[in-house]
């Protein structure tokens, strides 16, 4: 078990870096028990406060309802978060609103979202320009 999950943050490190490579603006990582989509409610990003719907699957493709999300904005190149807690309420089946999330200055910042329910876990990982 522990030597699939080190493979899999292995992998996770591997396409990290090979995005970086390409030189691609975005990128995005999914890991663990879960298929988390997460689209922002207006794009692209702006300055300011922004709202993102965070959808939550199980592998066999059914909405996980009562999870706990924890969302963290980090703008990695300066070495700060964001300046206001992320509130995450679920809307329907699976389906959750997560804002404000507030990125106070343009530039690259990155997004994790961790997902726990029970005894399974998932994260997601995403980055992206703020104009
Ligand atoms: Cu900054």
């Amino acid at each position: 078990m522990s030597n699939r999950i080190s493979m899999i943050a292995l992998l996770t490190l591997i396409a990290a870096l090979a995005c970086t490579a390409c030189g691609s603006d975005e990128s995005e990582i999914n890991s663990g028990a879960f298929e988390i989509t997460a689209a922002l409610e207006s794009s692209p990003a702006a300055v300011g406060r922004n709202t993102l719907m965070v959808t939550l699957k199980d592998s066999a493709g059914a909405p996980v309802e009562g999870a706990t999300l924890v969302v963290d904005p980090q703008m990695l190149m300066h070495g700060h978060g964001s300046t206001e807690q992320v509130v995450v309420s679920e809307m329907s089946a699976g389906v959750y609103k997560c804002t404000p999330l507030t990125f106070q200055m343009p530039g690259m910042w990155q997004v994790t979202i961790d997902a726990k329910k029970g005894e399974l876990t998932g994260r997601k990982v995403f980055s992206f320009e703020v104009k």
